[in-house]
């Protein structure tokens, strides 16, 4: 694997006051292998618990943050607030927001931009639907999803790319180790060819994708995953920390 193995929890819009002081006390009392990035997305409304009560071990990410300076932007969250509230990461271009949502590849660059450009750490999300990897343009689809962020970000030294396919996000249909590696050589030979030698061995790039504490030690075995991002997971403390402590 590429650098530290980093493992990110996306609670996505789950949880209530009671269930977070639940997985937070979990959490605090899970032993986590000293060398991996543990980081979680909690919906926004939480993070202030959360920064308040989860061990600073694990770090905080944003689930989204509005594409430029807060202001006059109902029902947005800014970069400047994800900061203030001792945010170090936000998930940005994740297949929820670009398919249910409607973000495109150029407003999801902007947005990766802007968070770097505040400090902010992003963690980008690419990957294919189903009937684009049933018709042969899996790398394809990646690849200008990749670019996208490239053309817009000034450094790569902040971001970590998270691969999900999106037929299996949320499906309990994993990609195979076999599959799952295949695209991220992919996207590091892309980084290689399209950024820089460097930023393709520095860069990690993780799997997301219905990963639970059954399949994730034998993805974390492929040279090229260097982490995960788990949805559904990680509203479970115990399981949560299977996987981080998966790394190989
Ligand atoms: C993919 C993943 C987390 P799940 O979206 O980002 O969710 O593990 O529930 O498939």
């Amino acid at each position: 694997g590429t650098g530290k193995f980093f493992v990110g929890g996306n609670w996505k819009c789950n949880g209530t006051k009671e269930s977070i002081t639940k997985l937070v006390s979990d959490l605090n009392g899970a032993k986590l292998e000293a060398d991996v990035d543990v980081v979680v997305a909690p919906p926004f409304i939480y993070i202030d618990q959360v920064k308040n009560t989860l061990t600073a071990r694990i770090e905080i990410s944003g689930q989204n943050s509005w594409v430029g300076k807060g202001g006059a932007f109902t029902g947005e969250i800014s970069v400047e607030q994800l900061n203030d509230i001792g945010c170090k990461w936000v998930i940005l271009g994740h297949s929820e927001r670009r398919h249910i949502i409607g973000e495109d590849d150029q407003f999801i660059g902007k947005k990766a931009a802007y968070a770097l450009s505040q400090g902010l750490g992003v963690i980008a999300c690419v990957g294919e639907k189903l009937e684009e990897r049933e018709s042969g343009k899996t790398f394809d689809v990646c690849f200008q999803q990749l670019k996208a962020f490239a053309d817009a970000v000034p450094s790569w030294e902040n971001v970590v790319i998270a691969y999900e396919p999106v037929w299996a996000i949320g499906t309990g249909k994993v990609a195979t180790p076999i599959q799952a590696q295949e695209v991220h050589v992919a996207l590091r030979d892309w980084l290689r060819k399209n950024v820089s030698a460097e930023v393709a061995s520095k860069t990690r790039i993780i799997y997301g994708g219905s990963v639970n504490g059954g399949n994730s030690a034998e993805l974390a075995k492929q040279e090229d995953i260097d982490g995960f991002l788990v949805g559904g997971a990680s509203l479970k403390g115990p399981e949560f920390a299977t996987i981080v402590n998966s790394v190989t």
